[in-house]
């Protein structure tokens, strides 16, 4: 069984497509993706986010709701990550960004070995003809620099689609103390560090209206959250899973060495500061 899960705050306007759209998609592929079951996290909505995704529910693709309090997309993937108990688990953003084609790419990587696959507007063969705002992509551009930094070689920790192996990622997300949309990060630097192999695949990706994601109040968050991964997971290093098992897995695997504190603090604020300072002021959400 794949267990989806989807984070949603206030989306009762974008979910009812994603989901259609999801079930349509699970009906036409089920050959391949088998049972499919739904995890709609409401995270703490003021509207009707949870009735929208009861509404979706079918004996094809049941939708369960699971309630998370904790505001911030990491604790919601979080929460709902931990609630599942299938083998192979993913999530996706509520806005359906994510061409869904990536779950049959996903699937078949893991299938050949990867622990983890991840969309990646980065690739080469992606398609990503619309993307954000020039003030967000200019923002989004030092994010990425400095999140290379954390998990070397991954060239978009960002994309809101990615998979894995349930037992691994169960294990690893309890550790998750990264509530805002900087969690992926993290996630991935766990992850790697428990031996996971991280692969990206290429995406269809649509920059769809309505992001919950405001560059004003939430870029300066992100980067003071990549700040402190960076510090948390100092330690941290990529390590082979089982070596002798898979000795392919280990290769061409550095250690990262911790990023000294000086750093640390100086990147946020030089990085983050004259590019938040640069962005358009948008109406709250
Ligand atoms: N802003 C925000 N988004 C959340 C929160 N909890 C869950 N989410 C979900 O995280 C996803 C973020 O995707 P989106 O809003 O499209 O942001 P973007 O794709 O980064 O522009 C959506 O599914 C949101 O509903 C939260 O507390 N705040
Ligand atoms: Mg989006």
């Amino acid at each position: 069984m794949l267990q989806i899960v989807i984070p949603a705050f206030n989306e009762e306007r974008r979910l009812p497509r994603t989901l259609h759209a999801l079930r349509r998609h699970v009906a036409e592929h089920r050959g391949v993706l088998g049972r499919v079951e739904v995890l709609v996290v409401d995270n703490a909505s003021t509207d009707a986010t949870a009735e929208v995704a009861r509404a979706a529910s079918t004996s094809a693709m049941p939708v369960r709701v699971v309630r998370c309090t904790r505001r911030g997309k990491g604790a919601a993937v979080r929460a709902g990550l931990l609630a599942t108990e299938a083998e192979l688990v993913c999530f996706m953003d509520a806005d359906g960004a994510t061409g869904l084609d990536a779950l049959e790419a996903a699937w078949r990587r893991l299938l050949l070995g990867a622990d983890v696959a991840i969309g990646s507007r980065a690739h080469a063969d992606s398609d990503t003809e619309a993307r954000h705002c020039r003030t967000r992509s200019k923002g989004a551009a030092a994010y990425r620099r400095l999140a290379s930094r954390l998990v070397p070689g991954i060239a978009d920790t960002q994309c809101g689609f990615k998979m894995f192996r349930g037992d691994l990622v169960r294990e690893v997300v309890a550790g998750l103390r990264t509530s805002g949309f900087s969690f992926d990060v993290e996630l991935l630097v766990r992850l790697r560090a428990a031996g996971a192999e991280v692969v990206e695949i290429p995406v269809t990706w649509v920059d769809v209206p309505g992001s919950t994601f405001d560059p004003v109040r939430h870029g300066a968050g992100a980067f003071a959250e990549l700040a402190r991964i960076a510090w948390s997971t100092r330690g941290l290093v990529p390590t082979p899973r089982t070596p002798q098992a898979q000795p392919g897995r280990a290769a061409g695997r550095g250690t990262r060495s911790p990023m000294p504190l000086p750093a640390v603090i100086a990147l946020p604020a030089v990085v983050a500061v004259p590019v938040i300072a640069a962005l358009p002021t948008r109406s709250p959400r």
